[in-house]
């Protein structure tokens, strides 16, 4: 029976796959049956090209930089992806990064032996203690919590998704609509059913707390809920505390599974404590949450793709054996993840300096993205662009959900050379002072020329 049950999900899992959308179209060719064209005898001859609209693809981030790539403007200006630039529009390495990468080059006992399946130890213990409080959290002290090394957020998503296709009795993870585009397809090639509930309200530009209520309150019971522990990626709108308390109640009066998204801790308010409140706040209830961190936003580690599934678990018996299960998951998808990252954010979370100078670091890009969203503002009310633009400064963290229509965004990417996702999102982050009176320039042509 069990056999069986497996057989199913995994078809269930294939039909998933295939239908997940045009870019998953299946194959049915075999190379006798291979297009007749002349010289195409491959056995992937009848595949089809993935959707490559870079614009209109409305999980855009990534394929917008593909166009901005081609493009030969010199005032070109990519605001699509979420990745931090500086005042002059590069890349940063974080200081702290350096020096602990030097650390690690001069540390010649260092080797390259493989990692264990759940990866590196203190890693694993650092990044608990950095989400859920070094001291304070109950839950750390009484092993309740089980800590992954991880392939950066999205790893840590899915391998979260997948212990949890094969081991919890609720199949629905209910996301936020609107939320980042990689969720839906995650949860679903983990084997999960996808739902929405209501989070934004484009006529205020801010949380529907009403309709986010009504949705949780009439998901069933024990359903999986997404959240996102701060800065809402693309709105920029987050609860408030109070907000937060109500979602919590609701939450564990229905017994429903948070799984937290912790892609941007440090980046909404400045201070990593600051932004791990809504996460502690579940935690410190006793109940059962998983959380999936990311350094690549908060340690600009995008690249080397470090961070860390938790699973706060009711009892410390309880939590050893999820993580042997974890390992079942891990071993057979990518055996162990790499040393090297993990490595970088150990000696910045070990040493009280590095800390120090990381936490400085973090809040000097909070803050510029603060001041972004100033400018922003002001240049578009000295151009006396029609509108109420001030979510641009209520909004938290990288990215501000403009409003502008999808013609608009087409249009400031054919006139104005900026490239932003279809839904009006833009990357505070690769904003400069040089750079936001075309942005401005753009929005206030595109407002006013398409209605
Ligand atoms: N969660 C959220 C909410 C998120 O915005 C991202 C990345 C991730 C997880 C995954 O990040 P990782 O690099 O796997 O740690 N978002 C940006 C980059 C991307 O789309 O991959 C973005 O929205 O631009």
């Amino acid at each position: 029976m069990e056999g069986a049950d497996r057989r199913l999900s995994t078809l269930a899992r294939h039909l998933q796959t295939s239908a997940a959308g045009h870019e998953n179209a299946t194959i049915t060719c075999s190379p006798t049956s291979s297009s007749s064209s002349s010289g195409d005898h491959s056995i992937f001859a009848n595949i089809l090209p993935a959707p490559e609209d870079p614009i209109l693809d409305p999980r855009g981030a990534v394929f917008v930089t593909v166009a901005y790539n081609k493009d030969p403007s010199p005032v070109k200006l990519n605001l699509g992806v979420g990745a931090y630039r500086t005042e002059e529009g590069k890349p940063l390495v974080l200081n702290v990064v350096r020096r602990a990468e030097q650390l690690l080059v001069n540390d010649r006992s260092r080797v390259k032996e493989y990692l264990p399946i759940v990866g590196f130890a203190d890693f694993n213990k650092l990044s608990a203690k950095l989400i859920l409080g070094a001291d304070s959290s109950p839950a750390i002290k009484g092993n309740l919590v089980t800590t992954v090394q991880c392939l950066s957020g999205t790893g840590s998503l899915r391998v979260g998704a997948e212990f949890l296709a094969k081991h919890y009795y609720q199949r629905t993870i209910y996301i936020p609509n609107p939320t980042w585009g990689n969720h839906t397809k995650i949860f679903n090639l983990a084997g999960l059913a996808v739902k929405t509930y209501r989070y934004y309200d484009p006529l205020t530009r801010g949380l529907n707390i009403q309709g986010l209520l009504e949705d949780l309150g009439s998901a069933p019971s024990g359903a999986i809920l997404l959240l996102h522990a701060c800065a809402h990626n693309p709105t920029g709108v987050d609860p408030t505390l109070e907000q937060w308390e109500q979602i919590r109640r609701l939450i564990r009066s229905k017994s429903l599974l948070p799984f937290f998204d912790s892609a941007y801790q440090g980046f909404a308010s400045g201070s990593l404590d600051g932004d791990a409140q809504s996460v502690r706040m579940f935690v410190g209830d006793g109940g059962e949450c998983f959380i999936a961190q990311s350094y690549a936003k908060n340690m600009g580690l995008y690249g080397e793709r470090v961070g860390a599934l938790s699973i706060v678990c009711r009892t410390a018996d309880v939590a050893s054996r999820v993580e042997s299960q974890l390992k079942l998951v891990i071993r057979p998808m990518y055996s162990s993840p790499p040393i090297h990252g993990a490595s970088i954010v150990s000696a910045i979370l070990k040493d009280r300096n590095l800390y120090n100078e990381w936490t400085l670091e973090l809040k000097a890009m909070a803050d510029r993205i603060i001041t972004m969203r100033k400018q922003l503002f002001d240049a578009l009310c000295a151009r006396g662009t029609p509108g109420d633009w001030s979510h641009i400064i209520k909004q938290i963290g990288m990215f501000t959900f403009t409003g502008l229509s999808t013609k608009q965004v087409m249009f400031m990417t054919k006139e104005y050379h900026i490239y932003l996702t279809s839904d009006g999102r833009i990357s505070m982050a690769g904003l400069s002072s040089r750079t936001v009176p075309h942005l401005a320039d753009a929005i206030h042509a595109a407002v006013t020329t398409i209605v």
